[in-house]
């Protein structure tokens, strides 16, 4: 059987005139997974959009969509062109599930949720030739998983190739996240057994990871136990994380120990009325500051996650913001205005005062006000949003940030890892155009292992003055 496996691009990732890196960064390691479910001898193809140009004029028998909301209208019009061409389209993934009778009208089989259970069902089906229309999922487990199909990505167009995920969801429950309409009808968050998440990251070539997991930290049990397997495997790696999960005694000190350099932090906002409007419980009366301090401490990079819009900002959130993420001396910041996904807490919420002014999926990319916002103008949020990423990243800033370090080898990196992501943009473009992302993995692994020598510093010294005692613990077998 001939399969096309096919992650669509938003428009802005194939620009004729500039490619950010971010869409250059993960290969589509959803499709990878479940190409793992399909017989040795089918004939197999997974194309990403972000990084090559499709090939649209083959004849697969089976066609694969992975849909997300900014990519629906795209993944639409390759889904309706090859069932003209007499393919069976199948589409799945996080917009499939918010919007599933949307996506039915250019499908022949939807999929509702994660598919480690209805994929295998539906080509069980379909080789007996008798494909359903709608497969939703019901069992939650990563047990039995077959080996991913890494074979298939072309690592070279890559920055980070070697991306992983050993659970899926999380434990928390945030009004504006993707997560429970993802997962309803089931669990929302469980692991792999450790052993095969070690066994998938010893599969894994060089150094560096970087773990897509959206609360690795999230089962605690779980991830001492990860962390304790990767002793020793000489690993750089990167996560999300937490503030709570940062302020917890002793798991990020394993957690460095194995290879942690930087963490995505989810801090969204500086303010509690709008942590509790949105459900962040988990972030009340957290103490932010001391988070990063214990970040930075252990010599782990902060890349702070933060979101605009949310009813209780006023005009004054930008500055307020990026002035204190750069007192705070983050690293780097992901800023987003604040997006109502369809099915989301959030969206049933805006749709039901009437706020909802766009449905343009396109528009749904966090960079664009897609609602009213109840104390400043649209207009406003927008602009905010772009001084933010531009104030933040001023070469002023980026020194200011640096300052906060306390030795000249720590300032020079903070200089090095913020520049490079933000002022190079045109060499990033060139590499992208170059097909050469991959070969810049060297210079990032080198900046991360410098952190790493850092902390490792850091904590010879604390060891020294008899303060560094790290707890023990044997590996074992977790599963939520
Ligand atoms: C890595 C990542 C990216 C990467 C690359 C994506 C890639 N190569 O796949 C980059 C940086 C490019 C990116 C960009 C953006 N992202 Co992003 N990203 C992620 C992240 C962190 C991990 C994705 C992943 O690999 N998951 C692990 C794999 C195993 O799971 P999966 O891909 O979902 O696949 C499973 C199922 O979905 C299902 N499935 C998927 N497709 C199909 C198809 C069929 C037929 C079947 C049966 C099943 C099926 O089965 C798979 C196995 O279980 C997710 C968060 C998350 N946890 O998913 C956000 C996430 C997907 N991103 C999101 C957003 C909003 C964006 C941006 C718009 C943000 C922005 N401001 O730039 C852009 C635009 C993306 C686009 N191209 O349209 C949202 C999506 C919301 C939505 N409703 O669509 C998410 C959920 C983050 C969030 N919490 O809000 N992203
Ligand atoms: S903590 Fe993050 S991943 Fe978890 S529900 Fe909240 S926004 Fe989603």
């Amino acid at each position: 059987m001939k399969v096309k496996m096919i992650l669509p691009a938003l428009t802005e990732a194939k620009g004729p005139f500039w490619r950010p890196i971010k869409y250059s960064l993960f290969p589509p390691l959803g499709l990878a997974t479940l190409a793992g479910y399909l017989d040795e001898n089918d004939d197999v193809r997974l194309q990403d959009e972000h990084v090559e140009t499709l090939d649209l004029d083959d004849e697969p028998d089976l066609v694969v969509i992975q849909v997300y909301i900014t990519s629906a209208k795209r993944s639409y019009e390759i889904a309706d062109h090859y069932r003209r061409r007499g393919a069976h389209v199948c589409l799945g993934g996080l917009h499939v599930t918010s919007l599933p009778g949307e996506a039915a009208q250019h499908a022949d089989t939807i999929f509702i949720g994660p598919g480690e259970d209805t994929w295998p069902a539906f080509l069980r089906d379909f080789r007996a030739r008798r494909p359903g229309k709608i497969y939703r999922s019901q069992i939650r487990t990563l047990d039995g998983l077959p080996k991913i199909r890494r074979d298939l990505i072309k690592r070279h167009l890559y920055l980070v190739p070697n991306s992983i995920v050993v659970s899926r969801g999380c434990p928390h429950t945030c009004d504006f996240c993707y997560k429970e309409a993802f997962f309803e009808g089931g669990k929302s968050f469980y692991t792999q057994t450790v052993d095969d998440a070690l066994r998938e990251i010893e599969r894994l070539p060089g150094r560096h990871l970087y773990f897509l997991d959206d609360h690795l930290f999230g089962n605690p049990r779980f991830a001492s136990a990860l962390f304790d397997g990767m002793k020793g495997m000489g690993r750089l790696w990167q996560a999300a994380g937490t503030v709570k999960s940062v302020l917890a005694p002793d798991l990020l000190e394993k957690a460095v120990e194995c290879g942690l350099r930087s963490l995505f932090v989810g801090f969204e906002t500086l303010n509690p009325a709008n942590l509790r409007e949105q459900h962040k419980y988990q972030n009340l009366n957290r103490d932010y500051t001391e988070a990063i301090r214990r970040l930075h401490g252990l010599g782990v990079m902060v890349n702070g996650s933060f979101v605009f819009g949310m009813d209780d900002d006023d005009d004054s959130v930008f500055g307020r913001t990026v002035e204190w993420a750069i007192e705070q001396g983050i690293e780097t910041a992901t800023f987003h205005i604040l997006t109502p996904y369809p099915g989301t807490a959030l969206y049933q919420r805006m749709a039901a005062q009437g706020r909802m002014t766009s449905d343009d999926w396109d528009s749904f990319d966090t960079r664009h006000v897609v609602f009213r916002p109840a104390r400043m103008s649209a207009e406003n949020l927008e602009a905010g949003y772009w001084r933010a990423y531009r104030d933040f990243y001023r070469w002023g800033a980026i020194i200011k940030g640096a300052w906060t370090k306390d030795d000249l080898l720590g300032r020079l990196r903070h200089i090095g890892y913020a520049g490079g992501w933000k002022k190079f943009e045109p060499l990033w473009d060139w590499v992208i155009r170059a097909k050469r992302a991959g070969s810049m993995l060297p210079a990032l692994e080198t900046i991360l292992s410098g952190f790493g020598k850092h902390s490792a510093e850091r904590k010879s010294e604390a060891a020294e003055s008899g303060r560094a005692s790290l707890p023990a613990c044997s590996r074992q077998e977790t599963q939520t």
